[in-house]
C-alpha cells in the first residue's frame, strides 16, 4: 500500500468469537476505527471463511448502548457508579445475604458466552467455587448436558465428546443438527458448507434426520422427517437391524468395550415396525438407514440441540455413542474420534468438574444435580417458591435466560422478588433490567482470547492465541477481574474460610493468561521445562497469530477414557433403566400423531441466541420471529400466510406472523428464540424495534429430560389459533 492513510492501517488478526467455528479474522483498523472485518485465508482451519454474523464484531464493540459503566438502580432510575463503588456494594449485599441465610441463599446462572472467552471461564470457576453454593444453573442444560451425561457414563468424563471426523468420512448422518445455519456445534467446524459438499463430492453420503427440511437437509443426500422426540426409537430399530442381521462390527474396540450383549437384549423387541409409528419413518427407510450406515467404509452419526433438548436427550445422545461403536466407527479415521487438545481440560483434572450425577436434588421439584450444577428449568421455582432454602440473590453472568429457559416469562415474574440481582452483563437485557446492579465487562475485542473449549471440539486439532485489539480503557473491568474482585471481596468478610496466605497469593498470581501459559507448555504439545525444545508455548503461539494446525485427529483409546477401569460402559445402568420411561411413553406418542401439534425451535444465519439483535445490520431484512406450519396443517385450522396467529401452551400464549411452508412435517411447528424484545425497560433500541415474541414464554420448565434434567425444548404441545383481524 503506497497511500499514506492507508499506510496507517493496521491489520489485526484473531478468531471470531461469536459461534463455535473460530473463523479466522482480519480486522483493519486505523485511528482506533474499525474499517473493515473479513476472513482470514492464512487461518490454516478455517481457510478464510466467515459467515454474516462476523460484523457483529464491529457493531457490538461499536455500539453506544453497550453498556460501559456499572449501573446501579435507585428509586429515580438507573444511576452509573464507580467501580470501586459497585464491586463494594455487590460484595456487601452478597456477604449479607449469604450471612443471613446461608450459602444456598446465593445463585449463579452462566450464560452461553462464558465459554466463549477463556478468561471469563476460568474466572468463573473460581468465582463459582469460592460461593459455594449448591444453586448453580447454567446454559448447559438447555443445551448439551445429554451430551455430557452420556460422555460420562460411558467414557468417564463429561467432557470426553467424539466429535466427527468430517474431512474424512464416508457417510454422515446428522440428528437434530443444522450445521449449515449453526456452523457447527459440538463440532467445531468453519466453511461447514463446503466441508459437507465435499463430502457428497468424493462419493460420501450425508443423510439429515429433522422435523423440518432444513438448509442442511437441502445439501444432503437423504432427508428423514422425524417427529420431535421419538429419535430414541429410530436409533433402537437401527440397532435392532444391525444386530439382527448380523452387522455389528465393534472391531479393535472389542477388547475394551463392556455392555455388548445388555444393548443387544434392549433393542432386540424394538422393531423397525415399531419405531415407524412412533417416528413417522417408514420401517423399510429405517432398514436402510441401518445397512448403509453399518456398511459404509467409515461413518459416523452425530446428534446435537434437536437430539439434546428433547424428553429423551440422555438416551438419543447415548444411542448415538452406541450405533458408532457398534458399527466400529468409534475412535478411527471417518468416524468419531477424541481430540488431542494444546490446552487439555481432560487431563488437567476436568474444568469445572468432572464429577456426574450426584445425590443432590432441587429443592421443589427434585431435579438431579450433574456436573455440579442443577438443571436451570428448575430456577424460577426456587426463586419463587418460599420456603426453607429458597434463592435470595441471583448473579447472572454472559447470560439471557428470561429469553432463553423454559417458562422464561415465569422467571421474568420471579427476578423481581430476588433481594438482589447482580448481571455481569454489557447490554440492559430483558434479564438485566431486573438488576438491582450491572457490572458490564469488556468486549472481546479488548481482550485476549484463545478458545478452550473449542479447540477441544474441534475436527482438526488446532491452536490459535489472539492478543487483544484494543487496550480496555482504564474505566472498563474484564469478566475475570470482576470475578477475581468479587471472589476476593467476599473471601476477605467469610470468618469462617479464612483463606490462607499461600492460597491467596496462588489464587492472585494464576491469572487466566498464566493458567493458559502453564496448561500449554505442559499440555500435550508443550516445551515442558526445555527451553530449547520445539513445543508449544503461549509466546511461540503469539507469533503464529494466524492459528497453527496440529494435524487431524487420531486414536487414542482405550489410553484416553477416564472409567476407572480404562473401559467403555457401553450400557450405563442408568440409561438402560431409562428406556423403561421411553416404553411407558410409546403409546402415547403414537397417539399424539394425529392430534397434537408439537412447537421445535429453529435458528436464523444472522442471529446468535438472543444477544446480536441489536446490530441494524443483522436484523435488517424480512421478519425472521414467524411461526412456520405445513400446508395440510394450515387448510385443516383455516388459516392464511401472513395472518397473525395465537400459539398457547400450558405455560403462556404468543401472537407472531404465519408462514405456511411445506419444509415442515404435519404436525409440527417451527420458530426461532431468542427474541421478545418489547419489555419495557431495556436499553436497546434496535432490537426493540424487531422485537419478535419468545418461544420460551411457550415451552415449559416440567417438561424435562427426566434422566439428564436438560430442558425439552423441542417438541412441546401447543394449539394455534387464527386472530380475527377485526376483534385483535
Ligand atoms: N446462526 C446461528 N448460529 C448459531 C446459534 C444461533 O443462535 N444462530 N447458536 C449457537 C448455539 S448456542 C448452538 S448450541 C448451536 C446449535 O447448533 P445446531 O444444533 O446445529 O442448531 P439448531 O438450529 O438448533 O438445530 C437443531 C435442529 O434440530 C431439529 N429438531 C428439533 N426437534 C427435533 C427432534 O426431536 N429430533 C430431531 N432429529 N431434530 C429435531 C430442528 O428442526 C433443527 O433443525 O448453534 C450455534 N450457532
Ligand atoms: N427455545 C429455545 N431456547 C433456547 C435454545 C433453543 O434452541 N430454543 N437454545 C439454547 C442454547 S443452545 C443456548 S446456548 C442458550 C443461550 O442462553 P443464554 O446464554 O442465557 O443467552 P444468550 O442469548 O446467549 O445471552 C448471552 C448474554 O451474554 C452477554 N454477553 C455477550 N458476551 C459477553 C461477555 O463476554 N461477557 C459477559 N459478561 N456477557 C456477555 C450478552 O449481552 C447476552 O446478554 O439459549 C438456549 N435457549
Ligand atoms: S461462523 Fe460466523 S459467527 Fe461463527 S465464528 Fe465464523 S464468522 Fe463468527
Ligand atoms: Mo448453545
Amino acid at each position: 500500500m503506497t497511500d499514506a492513510t492507508a499506510s496507517n492501517t493496521q491489520i489485526h488478526r484473531r478468531s471470531c468469537h461469536l459461534c463455535e467455528a473460530m473463523c479466522g479474522v482480519k480486522i483493519a483498523v486505523r485511528d482506533g476505527k474499525i474499517l473493515s472485518v473479513r476472513g482470514d485465508d492464512d487461518d490454516p482451519f478455517s481457510r478464510g471463511h466467515v459467515c454474516p454474523k462476523v460484523v457483529g464484531l464491529k457493531d457490538v464493540h461499536e455500539d453506544p448502548e453497550r453498556l460501559r459503566e456499572p449501573m446501579r438502580r435507585t428509586a429515580n432510575g438507573w444511576e452509573k457508579i464507580s467501580w470501586d463503588a459497585a464491586l463494594d456494594l455487590a460484595v456487601t449485599r452478597l456477604d449479607a445475604i449469604r450471612k443471613q441465610h446461608g450459602n444456598d441463599a446465593i445463585a449463579l446462572y452462566f450464560g452461553n458466552p462464558t465459554v466463549h472467552s477463556y478468561t471469563a471461564f476460568l474466572g468463573g470457576i473460581r468465582f463459582a467455587r469460592s460461593l459455594r453454593t449448591r444453586n448453580r444453573y447454567s446454559a448447559t442444560s438447555v443445551d448439551q448436558l445429554p451430551h455430557h451425561y452420556a460422555a460420562q457414563a460411558m467414557y468417564g468424563h463429561q467432557f470426553l465428546l467424539p466429535i466427527p471426523d468430517l474431512d474424512r468420512t464416508e457417510f454422515f448422518l446428522l440428528i437434530g443438527c443444522n450445521p449449515v445455519v449453526s456452523n457447527g456445534s459440538l463440532m467445531t467446524v468453519p466453511d461447514v458448507t463446503r466441508r459437507l459438499k465435499d463430502l457428497r463430492a468424493r462419493g460420501g453420503s450425508l443423510v439429515v434426520v429433522d422435523p423440518r427440511r432444513t438448509e442442511t437437509a437441502d445439501i444432503a443426500d437423504r432427508h428423514l422427517f422425524v417427529r420431535p422426540g421419538t429419535d430414541a426409537w429410530l436409533l433402537l430399530a437401527m440397532l435392532h437391524v444391525i444386530f439382527a442381521e448380523g452387522r455389528e462390527r465393534l472391531g479393535r474396540l472389542e477388547s475394551f468395550v463392556d455392555g455388548l450383549e445388555a444393548v443387544r437384549a434392549a433393542c432386540r423387541g424394538i422393531t423397525p415396525d415399531i419405531a415407524a409409528r412412533a417416528t413417522g419413518i417408514e420401517a423399510e427407510e429405517i432398514r436402510r438407514l441401518a445397512r448403509d450406515f453399518a456398511t459404509a467404509p467409515s461413518a459416523v452419526c452425530h446428534g446435537r440441540m434437536g437430539a439434546s433438548t428433547q424428553e429423551f436427550g440422555a438416551l438419543t445422545q447415548w444411542l448415538i455413542q452406541v450405533l458408532n461403536i457398534v458399527t466400529g466407527n468409534l475412535d478411527r479415521s471417518g468416524g468419531a474420534m477424541f481430540t488431542k487438545p494444546a490446552f487439555d481440560l481432560v487431563s488437567l483434572g476436568g474444568g469445572p468438574s468432572a464429577r456426574g450425577t450426584s445425590a443432590r436434588k432441587t429443592r421443589v421439584s427434585g431435579l438431579a444435580e450433574f456436573g455440579g450444577e442443577f438443571p436451570v428449568a428448575a430456577l424460577a421455582e426456587e426463586i419463587d417458591t418460599p420456603g426453607d432454602g429458597q434463592i435470595r440473590a441471583l448473579v447472572t453472568a454472559a447470560g439471557n435466560p428470561v429469553l432463553s429457559t423454559p417458562n422464561g416469562s415465569r422467571l421474568d415474574r420471579a427476578l423481581p422478588e430476588l433481594d438482589f440481582l447482580l448481571s455481569i452483563d454489557f447490554y440492559l437485557n430483558e434479564t438485566s433490567r431486573h438488576a438491582h446492579l450491572i457490572l458490564p465487562p469488556t468486549f472481546a475485542l479488548e481482550r485476549d482470547h484463545y478458545d478452550v473449549i473449542f479447540h477441544a471440539l474441534a475436527i482438526r486439532n488446532t491452536a490459535k492465541y489472539c492478543s487483544p485489539l484494543f487496550e480496555r480503557a482504564e474505566t472498563a473491568r474484564h469478566d475475570y477481574e470482576i470475578f477475581a474482585a468479587l471472589t476476593q471481596g467476599l473471601e476477605a468478610r467469610d470468618e469462617r474460610k479464612k483463606t490462607g496466605v499461600f492460597a491467596t497469593l496462588r489464587d492472585r498470581w494464576l491469572t487466566p493468561r498464566r493458567t493458559l501459559a502453564l496448561a500449554l507448555r505442559f499440555g500435550p504439545y508443550g516445551a515442558r521445562w526445555n527451553p530449547f525444545a520445539d513445543g508449544l508455548t503461549l509466546s511461540r503461539l503469539r507469533n503464529r497469530p494466524e492459528g497453527v494446525d496440529l494435524g487431524p485427529l487420531e486414536p487414542c483409546l482405550p489410553a484416553r477414557l477416564r472409567t476407572r477401569d480404562r473401559r467403555i460402559q457401553l450400557a450405563p445402568a442408568s440409561l438402560l433403566d431409562d428406556l423403561q420411561r421411553l416404553e411407558r411413553r410409546r403409546e402415547a406418542v403414537v397417539a399424539s400423531r394425529a392430534t397434537t401439534l408439537l412447537l421445535i425451535g429453529r435458528r436464523d444465519p444472522r442471529t446468535n441466541n438472543s444477544w446480536l439483535h441489536n446490530s441494524a445490520r443483522l436484523v435488517k431484512g424480512p421478519r425472521r420471529c414467524t411461526l412456520r406450519m405445513h400446508p395440510d396443517d394450515a387448510l385443516r385450522l383455516s388459516m392464511t400466510d401472513g395472518s397473525t396467529v395465537e400459539v398457547k401452551s400450558r405455560t403462556g400464549a404468543i401472537r407472531l406472523p404465519l408462514e405456511i411452508t411445506n419444509e415442515l412435517a404435519p404436525g409440527v411447528v417451527s420458530m426461532p428464540h431468542g427474541w421478545g424484545h418489547d419489555r419495557p425497560g431495556t436499553q436497546t433500541s434496535v432490537a426493540s424495534a424487531h422485537a419478535g415474541v419468545s418461544i420460551n414464554d411457550l415451552t415449559d420448565e416440567r417438561l424435562v429430560d427426566a434422566l439428564s434434567g436438560n430442558a425439552a425444548l423441542n417438541g412441546v404441545p401447543v394449539t394455534v389459533q387464527r386472530i380475527d383481524e377485526r376483534a385483535a
